[in-house]
């Protein structure tokens, strides 16, 4: 059987390591799309030379051309632009869209059948703009971030915890930006819920609260260290996951920027849920049941997730 084809749009930091991982894990063939010329020619053939060493199976090709991206399996967008320190991840809306609308046809034209996985920001108006653009299923257009962020409260709190992070599980809801929502009573270590940790004594309310700030904050606290760019290792771990359980149908349940359209009284929006990823792509969204504090900060979530998609129409009126 043919090895699945991954076409990797953006081929910068994430795109990079992205090839690099789909290799080292044999997932596919990659197929690597930048519109800056000799950068994904470049990267193809430089990982191409770890699989020597490395012993995958492979192949690496680098284009500048949409049409070597038919017949793809899976798509993952990070074409655009990252933030720099100081800009929040909605002061990239106009260049991005920009970039959605073209990257947007390029798929529609070539790759129609492809499970797309968009990790472009400001994230929840990027993959609504991609699949505006494309035309594809909304169920096979999908965005990644709560994969990111439950993995950075899982590694906060494995720290607090002195447990392995194997053993921490996280619970992320809402838009990927500021008001995004840590589900404290939905996370775990070992499936003891984080509010019995704090009455057994294992950490304080306060340190609980400073560790949901700082999740929210990942991001930014990497974007100022780095200063030239933002992270790409974890995100691109994050999509793998997500593309890992499409073309294995593992059936994960995943917080994913999904459209949502019925559940927690959505009227069709992408924003973060817990979804079911498998070979039908987003099979179903989860919708779980909230207390008052928790449904009253994902409405705030989605008010600034609905804030970006009329910056989005007022940019570009033929998404109105
Ligand atoms: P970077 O290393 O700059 O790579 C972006 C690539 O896109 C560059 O190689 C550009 O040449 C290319 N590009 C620009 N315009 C186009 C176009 N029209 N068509 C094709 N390619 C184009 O950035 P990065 O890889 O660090 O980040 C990529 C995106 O991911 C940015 O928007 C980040 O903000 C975003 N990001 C999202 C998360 C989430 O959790 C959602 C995390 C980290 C980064």
């Amino acid at each position: 059987m043919a090895r699945p084809k991954i076409a990797l749009i953006g081929a910068g930091q994430i795109g990079g390591t992205l090839a690099h991982l789909i290799a080292l894990k044999e997932l596919g063939d990659v197929i690597l799309f930048d519109i800056a010329e000799g950068t994904p020619q470049g990267k193809a053939l430089d990982i191409a030379q770890s699989g020597p060493s490395e012993g995958f199976d492979a192949t690496m090709t680098g284009t500048n051309s949409y049409a070597d991206l038919a017949g793809a399996d899976v798509c993952i967008v990070t074409a655009g632009v990252p933030r720099k320190p100081g800009m929040s991840r909605d002061d990239l809306i106009g260049i991005n869209l920009k970039v959605m609308k073209s990257v947007g046809e390029g798929i529609k034209a070539h790759c129609p059948n492809a499970f797309v996985i968009c990790i472009t920001n400001p994230l929840d108006a990027m993959v609504w703009a991609l699949r505006e653009f494309s035309g594809l299923p909304h169920h096979k257009v999908v965005g990644m971030a709560g994969v990111l962020d439950s993995a950075r409260f899982r590694h906060f709190l494995s720290l607090e915890f002195n447990v392995s992070m194997k053993d921490v599980t996280a619970f992320v809801l809402g838009g990927h930006g500021d008001t995004m929502v840590p589900s404290v009573r939905y996370s775990t270590v070992g499936g003891i819920p984080l509010p019995d940790l704090v009455a057994m004594g294992w950490t304080t309310q306060e340190k609980l609260d400073a560790i949901v700030q700082r999740t929210r904050d990942g991001g930014a606290e990497i974007v100022g260290l780095l200063k030239t760019g933002s992270a790409f290792y974890a995100p691109a771990t994050s999509a793998i996951e997500m593309a890992e359980a499409y073309l294995k149908d593992q059936k994960r349940l995943l917080p994913c920027a999904a459209h949502v359209k019925g559940p927690y009284g959505l009227d069709g929006i992408y924003v973060g849920v817990p979804v079911i990823i498998g070979a039908g792509g987003v099979e179903r969204v989860v919708e779980v049941k909230l207390d008052a504090s928790e449904k009253a900060m994902l409405d705030k979530s989605i008010d600034a997730v609905k804030g970006l998609l009329t910056a989005c129409k007022a940019i570009d009126p033929t998404l109105a």
